[in-house]
């Protein structure tokens, strides 16, 4: 680390200031401002002033750190104010005097993965831990900031590496002995997927989003759902264009509703797009509310986007207020296999039973309780290392296929290490990996 950084604890509290200055000027930068002598480990008090009035801005607290006694191995100190103004008087003197910068929130955490105190997976869980929407999330990010998720990682590097380094020298037995280890290491790896991706919802929430054709009341409903007026609703087919989410916590899960532009054909060069991005949505939502409108009947736009369903729905006939024919709907194929409600948008009837097939949607994620969670990019390395190993036992349960073997298998272990980015480090590795947050 080669800057010197200025990172505002206390953040927005306007009666509270707490810095932390971090970098190899730290020590130059508070002689010139304060004119005190630190020495390491103690406490000092200090007046800032201000550098141009001379008047007195606070007396603040001191606690500098050098290398030996930072955590992370690089000079730090701790400074605590009470006024509001120590924050900009501060921040432009430290810039002023030692050329210090304001530090970007993960900032810390990328010096702590440079210097090599924390790996990638643990970084991430630090900035899962600020980002998460339940205590539940908050807890399986805390858990792979301590490293719960690297560990399980670094076994299984090493008993894929074990594995690999024991093919030479093969006679049946052996053969056999090295198939049935890569059984094991097969269920340990599926094992951790399965649970880190369903982990993961907790972390993330849940994506629900509203379709059907224009005018069945899916602005209506997505209101009521969120609590609030946050979508236009008219009598027009085609109001909602864009595409407007809102986020609530039902069971202790995060939920974003999602609703979005009716679905049709059209020309119409605006809704069109809205159109688009609607059938993108029914790819990213982890399940769907179909809404159908009971007071009009089935039409072919509801027959054609149900074909277009692939995933998980709860089917709600809307407008039961005004029912009419319900039997035209029986067409739709596998209509049943789903939960179907009856809801008045309008009136606030059905209402609960609609809450009731949303949490049993829920349920269907979390019947296990988790408590580590993967990003996607680290879920398609364990998938592709899983597809390897699998491959590897085929192969080697025919004789000439060792040294390819053995070579795949140390790809594997190394495509692992690099996703926890420890074999070399750098700030590209961070962000890349971090780009999923730091990008949103
Ligand atoms: N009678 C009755 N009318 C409803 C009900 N729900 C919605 N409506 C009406 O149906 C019309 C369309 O409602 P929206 O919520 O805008 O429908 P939408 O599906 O979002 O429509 P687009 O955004 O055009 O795709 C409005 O006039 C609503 O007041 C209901 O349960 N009963
Ligand atoms: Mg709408």
């Amino acid at each position: 680390m080669h800057e010197t950084i200025i990172v505002n604890v206390a953040g927005e509290v306007p009666f509270f200031s707490h810095f932390l200055l971090i970098g190899p000027k730290t020590y130059d930068i508070l002689k010139k401002i304060f004119n005190v002598e630190l020495k390491p480990g103690e406490y000092k008090e200090a007046t800032l002033k201000d550098p141009r009035t001379k008047r007195k801005v606070d007396r603040v607290k001191i606690i500098y750190l050098d290398k030996n006694q930072s955590d992370i191995n690089v000079p730090m100190a701790m400074i605590a104010g009470t006024g509001g103004y120590v924050i900009p008087t501060l921040v432009e003197m430290a810039i002023a005097k030692g050329g210090a910068r304001m530090a970007a929130p993960y900032e810390i955490v990328k010096y702590r993965y440079l210097l090599g105190s924390i790996d990638l997976l643990m970084a991430h869980g630090y900035m899962d831990m600020l980002n998460a929407r339940t205590e539940k999330g908050v807890q399986i990010a805390r858990r792979r900031y301590e490293g719960a998720l690297s560990e399980r990682f670094r076994d299984i590097i090493d008993s894929i590496r074990d594995i690999a380094s024991s093919i030479n020298g093969m006679d049946e037995d052996k053969r056999k002995s090295i198939i049935t280890r890569l059984n094991a290491l097969i269920g340990r790896i599926r094992f951790l997927y399965a649970q880190g991706i369903r982990g993961m919802v907790y972390v993330k929430g849940l994506e629900v989003a509203i379709v059907g054709r224009p005018n069945v009341g899916k602005s209506t409903l997505f209101n009521r759902l969120v609590g609030k007026e946050r979508s236009i609703v008219t009598h027009i087919p085609g109001t909602t264009r864009d595409i407007i989410k809102e986020a609530v916590e039902i069971e202790g899960v995060a939920l974003t509703f999602y609703d979005t532009a009716g679905y049709r054909e059209t020309e119409e060069y605006v809704e069109k797009i809205g159109v688009e991005r609607s059938k993108k949505m029914l790819d990213l939502s982890h399940f769907v509310l179909f809404v159908l409108d009971a007071s009009s009947g089935l039409l072919e736009e509801d027959k054609k986007l149900w074909k277009l369903l692939k995933g998980e729905r709860i089917v709600v006939f809307n407008k039961i207020d005004q029912a009419k024919d319900l039997e035209s709907f029986e067409v739709l194929e596998d209509l049943h296999r789903y939960e179907n409600v009856f809801v008045s948008g309008k009136t606030g009837e059905g209402f609960g039973d609609l809450i009731k097939a949303i949490k049993n949607e829920i349920n269907r994620y979390f019947h296990i309780s988790e408590d580590l969670a993967l990003t996607k990019r680290e879920g398609e390395s364990l998938r592709y290392v899983l597809d390897t190993i699998e491959d590897v036992k085929e192969k080697l349960k025919m004789k000439g296929n060792e040294i390819g073997s053995k070579a795949k298998l140390e790809n594997a272990a190394n495509l692992l290490e690099d996703v926890m980015g420890i074999s070399w480090r750098t700030e590209t590795k961070f962000k890349n990996a971090l780009s999923d947050i730091l990008e949103a």
